[in-house]
């Protein structure tokens, strides 16, 4: 577990009270949310694992990295490519922001309606408490929503190392041209960064790392549809929050042993709630280590979550690299088809997230979806009003909920929650 007192805080320049309130905080929320799980796969053992030294062993080889030459790049997003980061040489983490800190000095910046986890990564900064913010030698923020476009303004004031991507808005040629653009011009900073030159077989590499990442998290995720389902939601979330700062093979692995026990479970017909339990399907914003207060209140409300359709989730995860070209720009091109398709809500219009929340509740036979908005998400609120009419069309119920991180609302939700379930039986 984790010490509060190493020195490689202080070498970081963490708040080592700050921190130490941090390691509690995430301390008490797995042993509260995970561990008190009944009929949990062994292979979860991993990711308990890997949780208890989210603060400790993973920092510890990135800084033993660091002093070896491996440069550390930190996203905010999904549509920073992993690829990219390995082919140049350095390892990409991602700066989860899933949970309220130093609020008071973060507001003294941001207007208070601004959403949760643009606040978070603020606090994470300002209450100097992240060991992934401070070891990373490049910070990577994106022109995605306006809260986090603005923000990043305020934020380069206290990061001397952010790098600021601009992504297209419409799913344009003229898009797709500009993230070719973009995709090219962060190969550059990262080549400076690190001093290595991306080549054909670097690149290659990087791809087919990434790949069998998401390989193997396609494949927890198949597993999910079987009746009665072998895994928690709050389980696989876990598996989907440990792909952002995890070594990458070692994660696939996991998540391949993973696989392989709840294979069988299936094979038996064995699930980690009764068969029957109502299927929900979660969709909207993402969340982030250690937002985990929906998901806690669904399955501690009488019902099971089959799929994620979610940056921490399918629709960070899903489509693979085409790793066939031989050129540099051939693969950069095949980079850039696969990011293109993500289908977050910043797009206009964005027809295809609604085809792919729809696809889900039927792939993962979902009886009902919840949709996750943070408070002030313009772009994931505004788009849970035509994601319920559809899946009213389809006949599938859907149930809004809109909240941030406090425990405040949790009571309230849960009576929500309990009542939909309940519709669902
Ligand atoms: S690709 S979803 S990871 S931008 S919740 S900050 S949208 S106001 S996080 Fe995201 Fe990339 Fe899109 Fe995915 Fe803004 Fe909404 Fe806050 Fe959000």
């Amino acid at each position: 577990m984790a010490s509060p007192h190493d020195p490689m805080w202080l070498e970081l320049g963490l708040d080592l009270a700050a921190h130490d309130q941090l390691l509690s905080v995430l301390g008490q929320g797995c042993a509260q949310v995970f561990l008190s799980q009944q009929n949990r796969p062994q292979g979860m053992d991993y990711f308990n694992f890997v949780m208890s030294e989210v603060h400790g062993l993973r920092v510890k080889e990135l800084v033993d990295g660091k002093k070896a030459g491996v440069k550390v790049v930190g996203s905010y997003c999904v549509f920073v490519p992993e690829e990219i980061v390995r082919a140049a040489g350095a390892t990409l983490v991602g700066l989860c922001s899933g949970a309220d800190f130093a609020t008071e000095e973060v507001e003294k910046l941001l207007p208070r309606n601004t959403c949760a986890l643009i606040k978070s990564s603020f606090g994470f900064k300002l209450g100097k408490v992240c060991p992934y913010l401070e070891s990373a030698d490049m910070i990577v923020g994106e022109n995605t929503c306006d809260g986090k476009k603005k923000a990043y303004e305020t934020l380069g004031g206290l990061i001397q190392n952010l790098y600021v991507m601009d992504l297209p808005q419409m799913k344009s040629a003229e898009g797709k041209a500009l993230l070719k653009a973009e995709f090219i011009r962060f190969a550059k900073a990262v080549e400076n960064l690190t001093g290595n030159t991306i080549t054909v077989d670097s690149l290659k590499k990087g791809i087919a790392i990434a790949n069998a990442k998401r390989a193997a998290i396609h494949r927890l995720a198949a597993l999910r549809k079987a009746g009665p389902a072998p895994i928690s939601g709050l389980d696989a979330l876990l598996a989907n929050q440990v792909f952002f700062y995890d070594d990458p093979v070692r994660f696939t692995q996991s998540v391949n042993a993973l696989c392989d026990e709840l294979e069988k479970r299936v094979a038996e017909g064995t699930g980690v709630t009764p068969k029957g339990t109502p299927r929900i399907l979660l969709s909207g914003c993402p969340m982030a280590v250690p937002n985990w207060k929906l998901p806690f209140i669904i399955e501690h409300s009488g019902a099971v979550i089959v799929g994620e359709e979610s940056c921490v989730g399918e629709r960070g995860t899903r489509n693979l690299v085409d790793a066939s070209a031989d050129t540099v720009e051939g693969l950069m091109d095949a980079l850039v088809e696969r990011y293109f398709a993500i289908d977050c809500a910043i797009f206009t219009p964005n027809p295809d997230r609604l085809a792919h929340v729809a696809e889900m509740a039927k792939k993962y036979n979902a009886q009902g979806v919840i949709h996750y908005g943070l408070n002030f998400c313009q772009p994931y609120q505004m788009e849970a009003i035509p994601v319920v009419e559809k899946l009213a069309a389809m006949g599938i119920p859907a149930l809004k909920i809109e909240t941030d991180y406090s425990a405040e609302d949790a009571g309230q939700i849960k009576t929500r929650i309990e009542a939909f379930v309940e519709m669902l039986r």
